[in-house]
């Protein structure tokens, strides 16, 4: 299993070095320690705003004072991600239906299969979606991952009706008691009108058979996208109101801090997070550890 630490190296690697410089100044917080920071920050992919807003916090709280730096960035950090989201399969009302959304190659489908894996564990019983229905292989990458899992799966031809895919695998679920259904869907570019309004069809078919809204819908973001995934997730919202997001990738990811944007910015909770490839490494997202594993634990400054 990948741990945190192992998985923002990259991220560390730009910006570790640089934080230390500033946790170790011994003279008072200045200007110059400031203007370090909001470069070791915006280097990891934190947005401008964001980094103005914390450095014009620090600034008017502690210039002029000797500080402890490390405490105080990494608490300033830490409560910019806000409470960890601790998600457990629901019970009721049953199926729980999630929805998995966003551009191409993010990670859906792995997720989508990760989550299903991680359902089994907690002694639930999960079906796969898959409404990837613009390439043959959409549908056989999940049966594998299914097999794998395992679960069952209810899958499209090629160009069949996503949105009655959807449909029909709410209905094989009822119909056989399952506990969740998890809907992958193909991925789209979120400039494109017509595979938006496909995204939004899909979604109101789980309305309709589930009589409710989808339980949960999360944006798959690659975390090497940096910034860009903020803007994308933006146009899902409009289609799919978004309840959380998933940050795969962070292993690959030198540009983690974009992920702070994605609380403050979207609004929604990150609530789970790919630190590898392998089905356990997709993890709940562990604010404590993400600070840590960005700014460098006390042993590594050593
Ligand atoms: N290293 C790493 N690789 C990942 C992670 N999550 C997904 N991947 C890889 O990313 C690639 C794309 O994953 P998919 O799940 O097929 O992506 P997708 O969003 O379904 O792609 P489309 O359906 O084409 O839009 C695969 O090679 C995955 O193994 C992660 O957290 N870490
Ligand atoms: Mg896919």
């Amino acid at each position: 299993m990948v741990t945190w630490i192992n998985a923002l190296t990259k991220t560390r690697q730009r910006i570790g070095a640089a934080f230390s410089r500033v946790f170790r100044q011994s003279e008072t917080f200045d200007e110059d320690s400031l203007e370090e920071l909001e470069d070791t920050l915006l280097q990891a992919d934190v947005s401008m705003r964001l980094v103005t807003e914390w450095s014009e916090a620090l600034r008017k709280n502690y210039r002029g004072l000797q500080v402890d730096r490390r405490e105080i960035i990494t608490g300033l950090l830490r409560r910019s991600l806000g409470d960890p989201v601790e998600f457990t399969w629901p019970t009721e009302p049953l199926p729980f239906t999630l929805l998995l959304v966003g551009v191409n190659g993010t990670g859906k489908t792995t997720t989508a299969a990760k989550l299903a894996w991680r359902a089994r564990q907690a002694g639930r019983t999960p079906l796969l979606a898959a409404t990837d229905t613009f390439r043959a292989a959409g549908a056989d990458q999940l049966r594998v991952w299914a097999e794998r899992v395992p679960c069952e799966v209810v899958a499209g031809q090629q160009g069949a009706d996503a949105a009655a895919v959807a449909f029909d695998a709410i209905a094989a679920a009822q119909a056989r008691s399952l506990d969740a259904v998890i809907i992958d869907t193909a991925g789209r570019m979120h400039t494109k009108q017509p595979l938006m309004n496909e995204l939004a069809k899909v979604r109101r078919s789980v309305v309709t058979k589930s009589g409710r809204d989808p339980d949960e819908t999360w944006i798959v973001l690659d975390a090497s996208m940096g910034q860009n995934a903020i803007t994308q997730a933006k146009q899902f919202h409009a289609a799919a109101p978004l309840t959380g997001a998933v940050v795969t990738k962070l292993d690959g990811s030198a540009k983690a801090g974009f992920v702070f944007s994605i609380v403050k910015e979207l609004g929604v909770p990150v609530v789970f997070a790919g630190l590898g490839e392998g089905m356990e490494d997709l993890q709940p997202f562990d604010p404590d550890a993400f600070v840590q594993a960005l700014v460098g634990g006390d042993a590594e400054e050593r």
